[in-house]
């Protein structure tokens, strides 16, 4: 009886799986005619209550798995780029300070704009698709810029509403870079935005007619 009473001060996942070790040894121990198989308080066989417990945690096993199951499969039907390349920047973010605004890229997620007056964060857009588009940009001096030819472009949609306009929305444009990092934001027409990123990203060889490849850096 004491181990029983135990069980209540152990945390949720121990007594769990204490639970489950008492009940397979109170089986054994009534199966080998060493216990009384007494009926509990609802009147059925300690056996009957074991093998329904038994059930319960394998149903819930399998429904947090089947789950789990759901999520992958759905994750591995999004859009990740040809050859999936960026599939391993998903959840990282990068963020450039800009003066009256903090910007931040969260790759496959939503583009922020954070006041640093305290006026709070502004969703620019969730992330949907990518696209290849062309860029036509004269060199710049540091190298932090998008050059000429096709490349890739992010596309964030649906962002928060724009005061008298339409939802925010971010272009992000990517060029082949060593480091990770957003060289520039640009707002040409209101609550339309678009980031210039530098990323090891864009430098792979993608398979895509014109996307830039490592031998042309
Ligand atoms: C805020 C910012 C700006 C935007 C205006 C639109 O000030 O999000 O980027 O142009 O709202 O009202």
């Amino acid at each position: 009886m004491t181990v029983y009473n135990l069980e209540a001060y152990l945390p949720g996942f121990l007594r769990d799986y204490v639970h489950e070790r008492l009940n397979l040894l109170r089986v054994w121990l009534i199966e080998n005619g060493i216990l009384a198989d007494n009926p509990s308080k609802k009147g059925e066989s300690r056996l009957v209550t074991a093998a329904r417990e038994a059930f319960q945690a394998a149903t819930n096993d399998v429904n947090s798995k089947t789950s789990a199951l759901g999520e992958q499969q759905k994750d591995l039907e999004k859009d990740y780029g040809a050859d999936d390349i960026f599939r391993y920047l998903k959840g990282k973010c990068v963020s450039l300070d800009s003066g009256e605004y903090d910007y931040e890229l969260c790759w496959m997620d939503k583009t922020t704009q954070k006041s640093k007056k305290g006026h709070g964060n502004t969703n620019m857009g969730n992330f949907v698709e990518f696209a290849t588009e062309t860029a036509d940009e004269g060199e710049r001096a540091d190298g932090k810029g998008l050059g000429k030819g096709p490349r890739i472009v992010l596309k964030y949609d649906n962002g928060q509403g724009c005061w008298n306009g339409p939802n925010r929305r971010t272009d992000v444009w990517l060029a082949c870079a060593e480091t990770e990092e957003i060289w520039r934001v640009s707002e040409a027409e209101k609550c339309v935005y678009r980031m210039e990123v530098g990323t090891p990203a864009a430098c792979e060889d993608v398979g895509e007619p014109g996307v830039r490849t490592k031998d042309e850096l």
